[in-house]
């Protein structure tokens, strides 16, 4: 026995007496204390005031959770807010192996993204998009899209697991999505870079003829929890190069806004003398924002008014303008995000070149098609609505501008790229009254560090924005972080908006050196409802039901036909069962496990060495591996989860016969 000496005792008891009890631990603290650790790290009374908005002690929830795109990790990062505590990934098209996403489990999803049946296992996500109910985030779905092979995911916010990827067949990268209408009847992808339908081969030199731009509206079934792709289309759109969308809301309910650059369409060949696509594709002073009403476009495709390409319903650019579903209106050059007001009446679109937000009135864009009030009509024929007509107000709010989010309260905010600062500033119209300041104005800027992208404020794209913290999605932290090699981690800073005026600080840093994200949202945390556990033992999570085949407490066991072999295992602190499986080489092994346990966070893992094999069963979670036992010798499998003091003793022996 440990002998514990007396002082030992006494200074405790000290302690308690001069102290305060918290959480049943004496400790002795004050103010002063405080102010002696401030003063010795060189905290200034701004970050300690910080430090009390975003210190959140053990066992405190966060009010926000951020559904951060992951970049290049092709994930989804979960980020509590105002800790910025990364809760966790979620596998999306790139194999994860803590998951066991594609390492036993998820294979025939991501397979659904494969390219002609080539494997890529690797995304790049840039737009997470949470489902929407009468605009609001609704806590149910989250989309995201990749944008390196144009495809689309579902992830289900019970247990915030990706449940379907979809390739588009027409395009070959995307960037104008994932974006959802208010009802999240569709889900909008965007194609960014125009090539011939399906990428099949063109030469560049048939640009213009060959060469397709296009927006796909993927109808999303809230039941089946799946996109149905029965029932999507596809709109075609000049072979310009298209960016970010959105969707109307409101009064723009049923109307989807997309920038473009590249209207020049310039062809690039540096290494022919011909100018770079940097200068080629900036040359113009404006280029096109895209005004597509696709309640009309969905009764056009329902009307059969559409040509089957790839094998996928598309209106075709002739049709679209015919049927007056699309119309253009220039944009100050190289947009990047446009991004429509709360109350749907006004679309901000920031020109990188740019110093203003430009800023359209829906209002007057009814009006102007209405009123066929057209300054003339690009190469390939659309209607351009009169610029001026159109325009609302420009607000300067400095330089690269590019993404903007609103607060509750009329304010507006935009990430400046270039000058690495968020811009406050005010909207005006039936905004104006909410805010001290005149419509339409700057009013601060907070330097961020650095080189800021989106921005994301509580609940900030939907119809009632919660405002309260903005997180700045840094691109380059240069001196804020160790420097961990010549790779360094991006920054999300969060600022405190909850203030008025030019009070809007930095609180906090947080570095993501696992991906470059992109676009996040952050929506109220009760607003979620996620399972803790499975609803019932044998839970298969793909479709979301009882697994019938599932094995089950006293039904384990090990059935041989011909060559295969079917496993019916359960795993339980702190074993599986069966422990020994033998099969011959060559056999095909159908191995199904059952995690039987009821308590919250009672995770297993199952991992065979050599086979490439590797499980995480959450609590009631069934799970199904195949493979053919290829590799002769003995293989201890073990739990590759720390789940219980005899962890290391969950284990059991896989034995393959080798062939004689
Ligand atoms: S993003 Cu995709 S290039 Cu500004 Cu939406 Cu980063
Ligand atoms: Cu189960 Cu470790």
């Amino acid at each position: 026995m440990l002998k514990i000496p007396s002082v030992f005792w006494k200074r405790a008891a000290l302690a308690c007496l001069g102290g305060v009890v918290i959480g049943g631990q004496a400790t002795a603290q004050s103010m002063n204390d405080v102010q002696k650790i401030a003063k010795e790290r060189g905290l200034s009374t701004a970050d300690l005031l910080a430090a009390a908005k975003t210190f959140t002690p053990s066992g405190m929830k966060d009010d926000y959770i951020i559904f951060s795109s992951g970049g290049h990790a092709g994930q989804v990062f979960v980020i509590g807010v105002p800790s910025m505590r990364l809760l966790r990934s979620i596998a999306v098209f790139t194999p994860e192996p803590w998951q066991g996403w594609g390492y036993g489990v998820g294979e025939e999803i991501l397979a659904e993204g494969f390219v002609n049946g080539k494997e890529n296992l690797w995304g790049d996500t840039h737009h997470p998009a949470l489902s929407e109910t009468n605009g609001d985030y609704d806590g149910q779905w989250l989309f995201i899209n990749d944008k390196i092979n144009a495809r689309v995911a579902v992830i289900d916010l019970r247990d915030f697991e990706t449940k379907q990827i979809l390739k588009n067949p027409l395009t070959v990268s995307d960037h104008g999505g994932t974006f959802v209408t208010p009802n999240t009847e569709y889900v909008i992808e965007g194609a960014q870079y125009s090539v011939p339908w399906g990428a099949d081969y063109a030469p560049i030199s048939e640009y213009k003829e060959k060469y397709k731009g296009s927006i796909t509206l993927w109808k999303f079934d809230r039941k089946k929890g799946r996109i149905d792709e029965s029932k999507s289309f596809a709109i075609e759109l000049p072979p310009y190069w298209h960016d970010i969308a959105d969707a109307g809301k409101g009064i723009s309910d049923g109307y989807i806004f997309l920038n473009s650059i590249n209207t020049e369409m310039a062809t690039g060949g540096i290494e022919n003398n011909n100018p770079p696509f940097e200068a080629g594709v900036s040359r113009n002073a404006t280029d096109y924002l895209h005004i597509i009403d696709w309640k009309k476009a969905e009764k056009v495709y329902k009307a059969g008014k559409v040509d089957q390409i790839k094998g996928f319903p598309v209106i075709s650019l002739e049709t679209a303008i015919a049927e007056g579903l699309l119309h253009v209106t220039p944009e100050p050059r190289s947009p990047h995000g446009v991004d429509v007001a709360p109350k749907g009446d006004f679309i901000v679109v920031s020109g990188k070149l740019d110093p203003h937000a430009t800023v359209y009135s829906f209002e007057k864009i009814m009006k102007a098609i209405e009123s066929k009030n057209f300054s003339g009509k690009d190469e390939f024929n659309v209607p351009i609505l009169d610029f001026d007509s159109v325009l609302e107000a420009q607000v300067e709010v400095g330089l690269g501008p590019l993404h903007t989010q609103f607060g509750p309260d009329g304010y507006a905010y935009t990430s400046l790229f270039l000058d690495s600062a968020v811009a406050r500033w005010t909207l005006g119209g039936s905004y104006g009254a909410g805010t001290p300041e005149p419509d339409w104005t700057l009013v601060h800027k907070t330097p961020v560090h650095y080189n800021v992208g989106h921005i994301g404020v509580a609940e900030g794209d939907t119809v009632s924005p919660d405002g309260k913290y903005l997180v700045s999605f840094n691109k380059w932290s240069v001196d804020r972080f160790f420097p961990t090699g010549p790779l360094l981690p991006q920054n999300f800073q969060l600022l405190d908006i909850s203030g008025q005026g030019t009070e809007m600080p930095v609180i906090y840093d947080m570095p993501i050196g696992i991906g470059e994200p992109h676009y996040a949202q952050m929506i109220k945390a009760d607003k979620l409802d996620p399972w803790t556990v499975y609803p019932e033992i044998g839970w298969d999570p793909l479709h979301q039901r009882l697994d019938p085949m599932a094995p089950r407490p006293k039904s384990e066991r090990i059935e041989r036909s011909g060559d295969t072999v079917e496993v019916f295992m359960t795993a339980v602190r702190s074993h599986f069962k069966p422990e020994h499986v033998v099969v011959k080489q060559g056999d095909r092994v159908v191995w199904r496990i059952t995690n039987v346990e009821r308590a919250v966070d009672a995770t297993h893992g199952f991992a065979i060495p050599q086979y490439n094999i590797n499980l995480s069963l959450e609590p009631g979670e069934t799970a199904k591996v195949e493979f053919i036992a290829d590799t002769p010798g003995s293989f201890p499998f073990y739990c590759s989860e720390f789940c219980s003091a005899l962890h290391l003793e969950m284990i059991g022996y896989f034995l393959v016969e080798p062939n004689e």
